[in-house]
């Protein structure tokens, strides 16, 4: 039995979700809420990062170490290519996408959202418990301060992450320039990693979220700015997820 812990907007959950889809693996979703979600996943695995997997009563935290577990458990549909001269990069631009494309998405996606408490609290509670949205309303600007207590957002950090993101979507376009995946010539977790931590600029219906269309400014005019760099997304959404 397979079952993840999740948030369901998280881009790091999506990779997840991604590769148990992709080796058409049969699993559970329990969706927790943020900010009452830490006890669950420090009992389930140590530290409340999202996501978690538990197989057979095995708990596994970090999106990376579980795409691996994935691929030596269930080697169907592998995510690794063979070859061993290429393994090395697909991990290099999956550490790439998990630091310099997850974390200043978010940063920029929260210094905005977190303005907008009932998109926020829709965000966070669709697909959940029925109580949800009344709790969040209810804790949101405890929840607003950790948040950007936590991920030290501010309009400084937000304006750094956002530069920081544009060189990494430049980075991935100018491979891309001339090559239908990033490592080799076949899917790998190196395309999952960056299609699925960049898809919040996409908002793929793939994904299973009810994104904002327009997002609140200014993030809709910031990605509005990188739609044709990262038309990849969409494609590779539409071939592989
Ligand atoms: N490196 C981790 C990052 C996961 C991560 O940052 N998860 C966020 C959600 S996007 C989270 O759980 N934040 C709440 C917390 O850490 O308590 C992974 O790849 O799984």
């Amino acid at each position: 039995m397979l079952t993840l812990y999740q948030f369901p907007n998280s881009h790091y959950c999506e990779k997840v979700r991604w590769a148990l889809d992709y080796k058409h693996l049969d699993y559970r979703i329990k969706n927790l809420l943020p900010g009452l979600h830490d006890r669950t996943a420090k009992k389930l695995a140590g530290s409340s990062s999202l996501p978690i997997l538990v197989h057979d009563g095995k708990a596994l935290q970090n999106s990376s170490d579980i795409l691996t577990y994935l691929d030596d458990v269930f080697p169907q549909n592998a995510l690794m290519p063979e070859q061993e001269s290429l393994q090395q990069e697909v991990l290099a631009w999956e550490k790439f996408a998990d630091e310099e494309i997850g974390i200043p998405i978010r940063l920029v996606f929260y210094h905005t959202l977190l303005e907008h408490p009932a998109l926020l609290v829709a965000l966070f509670t669709g697909n959940g418990p029925w109580y949800g949205a009344f709790l969040l309303k209810a804790f949101f600007p405890r929840l607003k301060a950790a948040m950007q207590s936590n991920m030290h957002i501010n309009h400084k950090t937000a304006g750094a992450a956002n530069k920081r993101l544009g060189l990494a979507i430049d980075k991935v376009y100018d491979r891309l320039r001339d090559n239908r995946f990033l490592v080799g010539d076949r899917f790998t977790r190196a395309d999952l990693s960056v299609a699925a931590l960049l898809a919040p600029l996409c908002r793929p219906k793939k994904y299973g979220v009810d994104w904002p269309h327009p997002y609140p400014e200014p993030l809709e005019s910031l990605i509005a700015g990188y739609a044709e760099k990262i038309a990849w997304v969409d494609d590779i959404y539409s071939g592989y997820r």
